[in-house]
């Protein structure tokens, strides 16, 4: 199995190019219910250890169901699918770009949770228009062990979080023990109390926000991804949530900039517009650099051919 890997921001996307399963030509939540059916075992080959990390998104390009879109892609960690991912899309378009099939223009690619628009200026950079955001519920207080109430919104943004500026340290380096620890447990606690996101989805994304000691930067932010691994970058569908908490509080206009910073310092710029229905849909921006190309060997007789899990 061929993959290439890059990262967004600090935050790596390993592609798989070649080698991975044929999920055939349904919707592309029906190839993510095939893949997670009947090839769990591929998705943790590729991203446990001792092969990828807990830091790491996988993407596996997948048959479009139209061609006026340029790829289909399922995003995958070890801890399971994700919906959508921000910085992902942007790997997978610098991915797609360093190997030669693409230029530089607007890009369709169809997700689970529906189609996006990337568009690649060259030089590394991408602006992704993700699909529509919105707050789901405001100032829910959920009581944590050791940290007392905690107050944050609901909101989706391709996945789900949970977002507070209840931080329970400053959001620097080396309190990035602390934090995950910290936000492990208030999403134990979300889902203890049966605070889901609509539909009773798991809210499995948790963000810290507070100001940022740049003044050309509007936030900074710690996020925990599924899994035990925070986020390097500012987390694109975590950023497109914080969006349209802001645009339901009237606090960012349609179209304004809103600068986004990642625990690492690396940043996404954003914004939004409103569509026709309504719809807050917001746009990130950032880079992604290629840095590895790797085929990856599964011998018969390793122990952990199928990853650490
Ligand atoms: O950029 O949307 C994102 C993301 C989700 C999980 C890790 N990164």
């Amino acid at each position: 199995m061929r993959v290439i890997d890059s990262h967004t921001g600090g935050e790596p996307t390993r592609v798989i190019i070649e080698g991975g399963p044929d999920l055939g030509s349904g919707s592309l939540s029906e190839q993510c219910q095939e893949l997670a059916s009947n090839f769990d075992h591929i998705r943790k080959m590729v991203i446990n250890e001792p092969r990828c990390s807990d830091a790491a998104v996988g993407a596996l390009l997948c048959n479009p169901t139209s061609q006026k879109y340029t790829a289909g892609v399922i995003f995958f960690n070890t801890a399971g699918y994700l919906g959508m991912c921000g910085h992902g899309i942007i790997g997978v378009i610098n991915t797609l770009a360093y190997l030669g099939k693409i230029q530089e223009g607007e890009h369709l690619i169809e997700t689970p949770v529906g189609v996006i628009k990337a568009n690649f200026y060259g030089n590394h950079t991408v602006s992704v228009e993700n699909v529509a955001s919105y707050r789901f519920k405001k100032d829910i207080i959920v009581n944590v062990p050791e940290l007392g109430p905690i107050t944050g919104d609901i909101a989706w943004g391709g996945n789900w979080f949970f977002l507070t500026n209840n931080a329970p340290a400053a959001l620097s380096m080396e309190n990035i023990p602390y934090l995950s620890y910290q936000s492990i447990q208030i999403r134990r606690v979300l889902a203890a109390n049966g605070i889901t996101g609509e539909n009773g989805a798991e809210i499995d994304h948790i963000e810290f926000f507070t100001t940022s000691d740049s003044g050309s930067i509007d936030s900074r932010n710690f996020v925990m991804c599924p899994g035990g691994a925070y986020d390097r970058s500012p987390c694109g569908t975590g950023t497109s949530a914080k969006i349209a908490c802001l645009a339901a509080d009237s606090l960012v206009k349609a179209e304004e900039l809103w600068v986004q910073e990642s625990i690492t310092g690396s940043t996404f710029e954003a914004s939004y517009k409103v569509n026709s229905k309504g719809e807050i849909i917001p746009t990130i921006t950032g880079t992604g650099y290629i840095c590895g190309e790797t085929t990856l060997i599964f011998q018969n007789n390793d122990p952990f051919r199928m990853g650490i899990s």
